[in-house]
This record gives structure tokens, sequence and C-alpha cells, in this order.
């Protein structure tokens, strides 16, 4: 019965995914009860509940219906689609949005001198990677004939210990890479987290939940930036003052009492507004300039 009335979304136990998915599905509103064994979150106030897995699992679990969404990186589903597909499985999960974390790149990188002119460079080389499967998709589509060494971790020290001549690693820093003396040369992939539901049909209440949680997400992903501006302006600079205000629809123009030449402007910015913006409003005649942030939003 739970089944059909409760959501079941799995996170990442613990890693780097781990916070800014909760932290993200605070946002949304849930709150979540952790009970002692930590595994099952019980959502208190929306029929939602959070299984913490490893990321690895998570494709797996929305693939074979236990848990009808998962919050998990671009990487992880798109090497376990490759990996279904080699099986003759087609992969049933479907992204439903990208998100603004996990950010990183599935890279090439090969040992300080090692020359490199392209792809091609690759051939009859050993890449070490824990992504097999994307790797081997690259090497295809570029041509080349190398070997893929496949481990299950510190990827990044398979060059000095002899095992690989390159490697196929995540990366988002670069740091790690510097640490090991290896350069980056190729994206094989850009990854960033992504919200994956499971294509079965689920029942009316539990799809009017996605919907609204969906909703939600969306107006999360819009505030991050965004920030709502007040100022004072001359009307006769109002044609300046709006192209000065980033990514802005349609601003509030409201008189000023006593003053019939100037106006106040409110405006939602959807983008970063620098002191650079700021000091340009200056210049154009705008004062008693606010910058306040946007805690929630709904389209
Ligand atoms: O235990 P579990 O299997 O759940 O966790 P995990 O160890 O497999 O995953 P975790 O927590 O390391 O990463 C989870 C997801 O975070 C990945 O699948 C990516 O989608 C995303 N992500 C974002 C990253 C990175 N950034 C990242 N930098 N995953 C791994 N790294 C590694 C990188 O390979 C390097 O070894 O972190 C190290 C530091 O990177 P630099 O470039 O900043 O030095
Ligand atoms: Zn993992």
């Amino acid at each position: 019965m739970d089944k059909d009335t409760r959501l079941k979304l799995a996170v990442q136990k613990s890693g780097r995914l781990t916070d800014p998915s909760i932290d993200l599905l605070t946002r949304c509103g849930l709150k979540l009860a952790r009970g002692k064994d930590q595994l099952l979150a019980f959502g208190e106030n929306m029929p939602l509940d959070v299984l913490f897995v490893r990321d690895d699992d998570i494709p797996d679990l929305v693939q074979e219906d236990v848990c009808d969404l998962g919050l998990v990186g671009l990487n992880v589903i798109e090497e376990k689609r490759l990996a279904l597909a080699a099986r003759g499985i087609v992969a049933s999960f479907d992204s439903l949005r990208l998100l603004d974390f996990g950010r990183c790149r599935l890279s090439i990188a090969l040992p300080q001198q090692s020359p490199w002119s392209g792809p091609a460079s690759l051939d009859g080389k050993r890449i070490a990677t824990t992504y097999p499967n994307l790797l081997a998709q690259y090497l295809a589509r570029h041509g080349v004939r190398a070997q893929i060494v496949t481990l299950s971790g510190a990827v990044e020290i398979a060059p000095r210990l002899g095992r690989a001549d390159a490697i196929c690693d995540l990366v988002s820093t670069g740091s790690t890479l510097a640490a090991n003396h290896l350069v980056e040369v190729e994206t094989v992939l850009e990854s960033h987290a992504v919200l994956i539901r499971t294509p079965v049909a689920l029942a009316p209440v539990k799809t009017e939940w996605v919907e609204r949680l969906l909703m939600r997400v969306d107006g999360v992903q819009q505030v991050k930036e965004s920030k709502y501006i007040m100022l004072h302006a001359p009307r006769s600079a109002l044609a300046q003052i709006r192209q000065l205000l980033p990514g802005s629809e349609s601003p509030t123009i409201i008189p000023l009492e006593g003053h019939p030449d100037r106006v106040a402007v409110h405006a939602v910015c959807r983008e970063t507004v620098f002191w650079e913006t700021l000091e340009s409003l200056k210049r154009a005649g705008a004062s008693a300039v606010l910058v306040l942030p946007v805690e929630k939003m709904l389209a």
C-alpha cells in the first residue's frame, strides 16, 4: 500500500553529493526524520522517503523500480547506461532535471612529459579508469585502439605504478592531477548531478508529488543567483537602467510622491549582481540602491 502512496528517492549516503542533495531537498521544503539505522529517512511533511545508498547503486535502484527517484551524477548514469546496453538491456531511468551541483568532468590525463597531439596519441596505450564504458565509447568515437585498464579507485597513481600510460578520471579543481604530475588533455564527459526517475507509471498521488517536487526544484535553482533590486532613478534614465539590470524581466516602476521626475524601480535579477553593476547603475543616475536575497520563487 505504502509503495503506491509514498515516493522513494535514492540519495548518496556519504560522499560529495550527500550534503548538496539534502540541502536541495530541505530547500524544497522536505523535513526528514532520520531513523536509527539512518538508511531510510521518513519525510515528515511530504509523502517522500529518502533511501541512503552508495551512488553507484542509485541507477540500479531506479532501474529495478525499488526507488521512484534518484539524485546522482550524470557520469554514473551514463556509465551505467552503456554497461546495460553492452548486455542488451535498455536503461530505464529518465533524467528529469539537471542540477547545479556535483559539477565535474571525466577527462583524459597524461603524465606531464607525454607527447599529445590529439586522441590519436592514445593509440596502443594503456588507459586506467573506473569508467570503462564511457572511455570505450570515447575511444571508438575517435577511432583509437587502446587498452582499457579498469580499476576500482586510485586511478591517478596508476601511471606512476607503471600500470597505465594515461588515465581517464573525474576532475573538478584539477589539484589531484597536478599533485600526481598529470596533465588534463581531453574532456570525455561534462558532468553534474541529475534527478532521475523510473519510467514506470506512478500512482496519481505520486505523480502529483513528483510534479510538485520538480516545480520546487526549479524554484530553488532559480533563486540561487537571483536578487531583488530596489532603487530610485530619474525617469529619463529608465531605459538605460533597465538594460543594466542583469537577467531581469519587466521591472515594477513606482512613482515617488513629490518627485514627478523620479521613480522607484523594483526588479528580480536572475543573474549575479556584481559591484560593477551597482556602480554603473549609480553612474546612470540611480540612488538608494538595495540588493536583497530572494528566498523562494514560483513562476
Ligand atoms: O561511496 P560512494 O560510491 O557513494 O562514493 P564515491 O566515492 O563513488 O563518489 P564521490 O563521493 O567521490 O563522488 C560522487 C559524485 O560526485 C561523482 O560521481 C561525481 O558525479 C561528483 N564529483 C564532483 C566528483 C568530483 N566532483 C571529484 N572531484 N567525484 C569525484 N571527484 C574526485 C576526483 O576524481 C579527484 O580524485 O575528487 C578528487 C578531487 O578532485 P580535484 O580535481 O578537485 O582535485
Ligand atoms: Zn561510487
